[in-house]
């Protein structure tokens, strides 16, 4: 078995979801945390300058979506034929259009009375949209009532879950979300079942820092 070692920061930020695959595959691997006092030291010897960098048997892979599809393929999270893995490719891509248009003019913008007018225009203007196309998505598969593909958690859930965790954060606070029951319902099932011994045990750090 390859050894692991996946190199960030000490916040969710765009390890969080590779931390979980590990934690579904019940994978061994090493979570190092770089602080910030540390980063510009280590920060020359990446591969691009950046991190998340996954370490296997010496060597380096950077990019988190490179990362989380190369650990999702490494442990049969990426759907069971192309197709399939296809079918996921097209839930990450939906996924990309509800959050895109949600982390710049919302969750980074400073002024809050700008955010509060960015987040009143993205509720109401832009995540119906996708949110709708989301849980038409889920509801493929056993009515909605399981995962995204086949029957067991797969990288789709996953960065499903990631996401969803910024609609936790304010000003979001989950606003909205009850018009997508079968989402909610999936985001809670992962929380107490897959994913709950990791979500007890995990560091208790912000998405990015402060
Ligand atoms: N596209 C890259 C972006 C990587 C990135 O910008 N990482 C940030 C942390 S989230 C970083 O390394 N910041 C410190 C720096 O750039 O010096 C990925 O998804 O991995």
């Amino acid at each position: 078995m390859p050894s692991y070692k996946l190199l960030y920061f000490d916040t969710r930020g765009r390890a969080e979801a590779t931390r979980m695959l590990f934690a579904l595959a019940k994978q061994e691997f090493e979570d190092v945390r770089i602080t910030k006092e540390e980063w510009p030291k280590i920060k020359p010897t990446t591969p691009q300058g950046h991190i998340p960098v996954l370490v296997v048997d010496g060597k380096e892979l950077p990019q988190s979506a490179a990362i989380e599809s190369f650990v999702a393929r490494e442990f049969g999270l990426y759907g069971s034929n192309n197709w399939e893995a296809a079918q996921i490719d097209v839930v990450l891509e939906t996924l990309k259009d509800v959050i895109d248009p949600m982390i710049m003019p919302v969750m980074f913008e400073r002024d809050q009375a700008k955010q509060a007018e960015n987040a009143k225009n993205y509720y109401e203007n832009v995540a119906p949209h996708h949110l709708t196309n989301l849980e038409n998505l889920l509801k493929k598969n056993k009515d909605g009532n399981g995962y995204f593909m086949g029957d067991k958690a797969s990288l789709a859930d996953i960065i499903f879950f990631v996401t969803m965790g910024w609609f936790e954060t304010p000003p979001f606070a989950n606003k909205g979300l009850e018009h997508y029951p079968k989402l909610v319902a999936l985001r809670d099932r992962l929380a107490t079942n897959d994913l709950a011994k990791y979500l007890a045990e995990r560091p208790q750090v912000y998405w990015i820092y402060d």
